[in-house]
């Protein structure tokens, strides 16, 4: 008997089991919640369907947010099994891969402002317009933002720009959708090896800033992750809506500089 029991949610962004949205789906899961997974294209379909089984799950469904008609091709295929649900987890990011290494006036074009803002922040709102109609009352949608969107980070470059967009959107969905009973958040995550940042330059030497900075004194995992995903899934946390809760280990509150 878990605090999910009886929700329905939809789980976007799993690439393998580093991915954010796997830890996420594990705790979903082992709080009772049914859950529906998306995959972005057929190479990752009998990977997902795997997964899908270790969930207990048979709800597989092709989505790249690229496309319109994907979206809405994924609630028409959706709807075959869940008339209605609770929710979705939204972890998706992306911008071409020369934009998060260097410089970030000398390597931003227009292309690639429009392709991260499409793919990392357009999305959250496309795929909650498409579904709105299938929504349950106490729904709720989140979505994973970085420190980048608040902070100039070197190398985050563009996505800082799409992810503070999509704290805005989180904001302005919340109120769009709070009259309907449905609430919209975001979590902020500490620095996680996933693939999205595999290809990092200094990946490694962040992960040991945070190690030794953040006031917990350690780096977060895909569970911590998941925990506070299935909180803000649950009805424990029905008056918090168009908020970004930082799971950090506290890094974003604090400060250091050279001279201490
Ligand atoms: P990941 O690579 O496992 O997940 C990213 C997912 O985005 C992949 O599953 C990929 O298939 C999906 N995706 C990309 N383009 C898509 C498209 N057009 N259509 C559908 N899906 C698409 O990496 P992750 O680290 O788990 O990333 C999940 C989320 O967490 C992202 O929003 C990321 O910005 C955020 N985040 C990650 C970290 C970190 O350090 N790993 C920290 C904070 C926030
Ligand atoms: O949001 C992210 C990364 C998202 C991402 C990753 C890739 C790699 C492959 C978006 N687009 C692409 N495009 C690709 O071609 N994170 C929060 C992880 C991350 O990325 C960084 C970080 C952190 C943390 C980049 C620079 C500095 C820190």
């Amino acid at each position: 008997m878990g605090f999910l029991n009886g929700k329905r949610i939809l789980v976007t962004g799993i690439a393998n089991t580093r991915s954010i949205a796997y830890g996420i789906a594990q705790v979903l899961h082992r709080e009772g919640a049914e859950l529906a997974f998306t995959y972005p294209n057929n190479k990752l379909k009998l990977r997902i369907k795997k997964y899908s089984n270790n969930f207990n799950s048979n709800i597989i469904c092709p989505c790249n947010v690229s496309n319109d008609d994907s979206i809405t091709q994924l609630f028409i295929e959706l709807k075959k099994y869940w008339s209605t649900f609770d929710g979705f987890i939204h972890a998706i990011a992306f911008a071409p891969s020369n934009q998060l290494n260097g410089d970030y006036v000398s390597v931003i074009n227009r292309e690639s402002f429009i392709i991260a803002h499409d793919i990392s922040c357009y999305s959250f709102v496309a795929l909650a317009k498409a579904c709105r109609n299938m929504l349950n009352v106490h729904a709720s949608l989140v979505t994973l933002t970085y420190l980048g969107a608040q902070r100039a980070i070197p190398n985050y470059n563009v996505m800082g720009l799409a992810k503070a967009s999509l704290e805005a959107n989180t904001k302005y969905m919340a109120n769009s959708m709070g009259p309907d009973g449905i609430r919209v958040n975001a979590i902020s995550p500490g620095p996680i090896r996933t693939l999205a940042s595999s290809g990092i330059a200094n990946f490694k030497k962040m992960l040991s800033y945070y190690e030794s900075y953040a006031p917990m004194r350690k780096n977060v995992t895909i569970e911590d992750i998941g925990n506070t995903a299935a909180f803000l899934c649950s009805n424990l946390s029905a008056a918090i809506t168009g908020e970004v809760i930082y799971v950090d280990g506290g890094f974003n509150i604090t400060h250091t500089n050279k001279l201490e």
